[in-house]
């Protein structure tokens, strides 16, 4: 398919081939698209620049998102690079391991507003700068997890930071919608990344979830990477300020159907 010919997506978010953004990555340039890509850390270029290779992608960019400068810098480059975008994927996210670990109610200040600034405001910030490089629209899409909406043990912060997130999905939809740049949110099922790797407890958690999940399964990166495509695509023309989930159906549930060994 070429869903995407002539388009130029800018992707956030890539730390490795296990990386959510990985699976949109390849979805996209299946579909034609031409591709740029940041990382968050030094220390990750020397994993994403052979995925750069593969994809025959040559704008690779760091940025931390917490800083103005560095976004900009990115977005310069872009408009040099690429005159103007059609596609913004935001697939950032971080919390301090203490908060993730711990009691929420003793989330620091400085914690919280760390998580909120990276996993939410960023998106913010991306898309002050992006809508500039739109004038022909586009599509904005960013990452989100169920623990924006329940509680989940552990989430802590992070949910909180989801929340805001979708708020500005929303709020950023509403603004963006007379310039023809759509803003959605994917909100996918646990998956097993570098980010998710921190977690403890992870395992049981993708069992835990595989066992009750309609489908009986977990998601994978690649079928976020699909359902971005679509997302991101003309297909989803009529589509702005909506999370889409991608969790085989978990969020449906009111109570799971219990396990064979169950007591
Ligand atoms: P990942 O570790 O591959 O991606 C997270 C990315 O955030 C990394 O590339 C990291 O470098 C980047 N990042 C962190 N701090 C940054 C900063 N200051 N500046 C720039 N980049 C920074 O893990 P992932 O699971 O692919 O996560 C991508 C997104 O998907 C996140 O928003 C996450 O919350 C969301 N998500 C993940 C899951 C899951 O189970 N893995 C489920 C639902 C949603
Ligand atoms: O958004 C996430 C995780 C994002 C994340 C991961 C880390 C690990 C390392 C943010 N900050 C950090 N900080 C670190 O130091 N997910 C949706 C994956 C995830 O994380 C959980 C989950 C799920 C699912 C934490 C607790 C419970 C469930």
């Amino acid at each position: 398919m070429n869903l995407l010919e002539g388009k130029t997506a800018l992707i956030f978010g890539l730390a490795n081939n296990k990386s959510i953004a990985w699976g949109i990555a390849k979805a996209f340039h299946q579909n034609g698209a031409t591709l740029g890509f940041s990382y968050g850390i030094p220390q990750l270029e020397r994993r994403v620049m052979p995925l750069a290779g593969d994809l025959n992608v040559d704008f690779v960019e760091p940025c931390d998102v917490t800083k103005d400068e560095d976004i900009d810098d990115v977005f310069n480059k872009a408009e040099k690079r690429f005159g103007s975008i059609d596609i913004l994927i935001h697939s950032v996210a971080f919390a301090k391991q203490d908060d993730l670990a711990g009691r929420f109610v003793n989330t620091s200040r400085d914690g919280f507003a760390m998580a909120l600034d990276i996993s939410a405001y960023s998106l913010v910030a991306l898309a002050q700068r992006a809508s500039g490089l739109m004038p022909a629209g586009g599509s904005m899409l960013t990452m989100t997890y169920y623990g924006s909406e329940k509680a989940i043990p552990h989430y802590n912060v992070m949910g909180v930071a989801k929340a805001a997130l979708e708020a500005s999905v929303r709020y950023l939809a509403m603004d963006l919608g007379p310039d023809g740049i759509r803003v959605n949110a994917i909100s996918a099922g646990p998956i097993k990344t570098l980010a998710a790797a921190g977690i403890a407890g992870f395992r049981k958690m993708l069992r835990y979830t595989s066992e009750r999940t309609p489908m009986r399964r977990n998601v994978d990166q690649d079928e976020i990477g699909n359902t971005a495509l679509w997302l991101c695509s003309d297909l989803s023309s009529g589509i702005t300020g909506e999370v889409v989930y991608v969790d085989a159906g978990y969020h449906i549930l009111g109570m799971p159907e219990p396990p064979e060994n169950w007591e």
